[in-house]
């Protein structure tokens, strides 16, 4: 009997694991039956953009993080797939930030050629997954015909995502505040805050790309609260860092310090959960969003249940290499590959990768610590050997630049660990590049 594998969620997560299966059929390879199911119309996950915020159009929470004139937040050396790379997609290199259309194009490029989009059932949303025997039941609802059915499986990897059910405190004075709250899950476009006061609480990506966004799309003034440090970057003038916020009262924000000013909106850019509504205790994975998952032996095998996988479910320095890394490991242990140790040995990879992690000091310690991941994983695949190295570096170059300029980061260039090639110095500083669209960005 062949095995059946669910694979649920079509992101970048997902289509690696597709891809993985694929490329081992390419070779001659007895692959399992694969099903992915994909909630959304299309695949690409977070890069596959909505306009809609809150519940789609069949009531089902909204997926997408993504907004408008979105632009990678690091160099796409540091991402690019080792079997399929920039200059393979787009037949030129092209500059090192691409905007989100671009990412998507390149993401959607491999899975076309794989030829894997008949493996998804579209549009349709996993409800629950239960372990009962040697197999999983997995119940989901195809959502244009609001069918709900059970299958049942050998294997499920789990590839939802982690960046999509926000983390929304609580601060008082909420209630009554005069202008808009709201989490950066649901932030589709900076114009709407052109000539206005915002305040951002978080001091990560979200908060530092969106205050960004804002800032270029013309926003009065920006200020950051922090709950543990200021950012620290050079900010433009209209730019301010407070700590954290108390309370609001009317449309004025106040701060620990006893500072206060007024704000229009608040934009709450404080994280998301690790959420799985699909899953029953015994299955669910239950971690905070840090480079050493708890619970996963590899980084993937659930430690409790380890015929049930995980991708992408780290924080991410690395992102689609790092996916299709787990992707190539974990369709090996499923095809017997790679010998799964016992429980023992599998927790105790839990404990030393974890400990690992806590021992690095800086942001560095961590880009290496993911980049050696990286490695262990790809040595015992077939994965395509690249030079993890050289991407670390990149990333060390980029934190340089941003440090030297916040909003000029994006307009440097990196060399390909894939292929070798410098891109690019794009056409236009990011800062003046109003038109995020594939056309404009490719006119180098
Ligand atoms: P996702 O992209 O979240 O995909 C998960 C998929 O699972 C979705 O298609 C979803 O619809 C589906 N799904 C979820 N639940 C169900 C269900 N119950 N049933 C069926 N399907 C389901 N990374 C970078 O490398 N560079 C960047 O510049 C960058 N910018 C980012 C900006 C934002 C605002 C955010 C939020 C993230 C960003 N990321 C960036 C990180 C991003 O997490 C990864 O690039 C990537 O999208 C993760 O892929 P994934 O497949 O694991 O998850
Ligand atoms: P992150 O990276 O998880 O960061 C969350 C931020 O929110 C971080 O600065 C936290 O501060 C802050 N936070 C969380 N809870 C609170 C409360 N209660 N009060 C104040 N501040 C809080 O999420 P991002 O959205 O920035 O990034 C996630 C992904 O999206 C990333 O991969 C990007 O590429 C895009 P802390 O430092 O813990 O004090």
């Amino acid at each position: 009997m062949t095995k059946r594998i669910a694979v649920i969620g079509a992101g970048p997560s997902g289509l690696a694991q597709l891809r993985a299966f694929q490329s081992a059929a390419a070779q001659g390879a007895e692959i399992p039956e694969i099903v992915c199911f994909e909630k959304q119309a299309n695949w690409g996950g977070l890069w596959n953009y909505t306009w809609r915020t809150g519940l789609d159009e069949y009531g089902e929470p909204v997926h997408g993080s993504m907004y408008r004139y979105l632009w990678s937040n690091g160099p796409k050396e540091g991402l690019e797939f080792a079997d399929y790379s920039f200059e393979e997609h787009f037949g030129k290199q092209i500059a090192s930030y691409p905007p989100r259309a671009v990412l998507f194009d390149y993401i959607e490029g491999r899975v076309k050629k794989a030829g894997v989009r008949d493996w998804i059932r579209f549009e349709t949303a996993v409800r629950w997954v239960a372990k009962e025997g040697d197999k999983f039941n997995v119940t989901v609802c195809n959502l244009p015909k609001d069918h709900t059915y059970t299958e049942s499986f050998d294997h499920v990897i789990v590839c939802s995502g982690h960046f999509s059910t926000p983390n929304v405190p609580q601060f008082d004075g909420f209630e009554s505040f005069k202008g808009r709250v709201l989490h950066a899950h649901d932030f589709r476009d900076a114009m709407e805050f052109k000539d206005k006061d915002i305040l951002i609480v978080g001091t990560s990506y979200s908060a530092e790309d969106i205050g960004s966004q804002c800032w270029k799309y013309g926003a009065k003034s920006i200020t950051v609260s922090h709950r543990t440090a200021a950012m620290g970057f050079d900010w433009p003038d209209n730019w301010a860092e407070v700590p954290l916020l108390t309370h609001v009262d009317g449309t004025t924000a106040h701060f620990k310090d006893g500072t206060s000013r007024d704000v229009d909106a608040v934009i709450l850019c404080t994280g998301y959960k690790h959420h799985f509504p699909f899953l029953p205790d015994g299955l669910r994975l239950k971690t905070a969003n840090r480079l050493a998952t708890a619970d996963l032996y590899k980084g993937v095998a659930y430690v409790e249940e380890p015929a049930l996988f995980y991708i992408g479910m780290q924080d991410q320095w690395f992102t689609f290499n790092m996916f299709d890394a787990q992707a190539w490991w974990v369709r090996d242990a499923i095809m017997g590959r790679i010998e799964m140790p016992d429980p023992a040995t599998m927790k105790a990879d839990v404990a030393d990768r974890v400990a690992r992690e806590d021992a690095g000091a800086d942001d560095y310690d961590a880009i290496w610590y993911q980049g050696d991941y990286i490695k262990e994983l790809v040595a015992e695949t077939d994965y395509p050997s690249f030079d993890v190295e050289g991407a670390c570096q990149a990333f060390k170059q980029w934190k340089g630049h941003k440090k030297a300029g916040i909003m000029t980061f994006r307009d440097n260039g990196y060399r390909s660990v894939i292929t070798g090639t410098m891109a690019p110095k794009h056409h236009t500083p990011w800062k003046d590049a109003l038109d995020d669209s594939l056309e404009v960005y490719l006119q180098n």
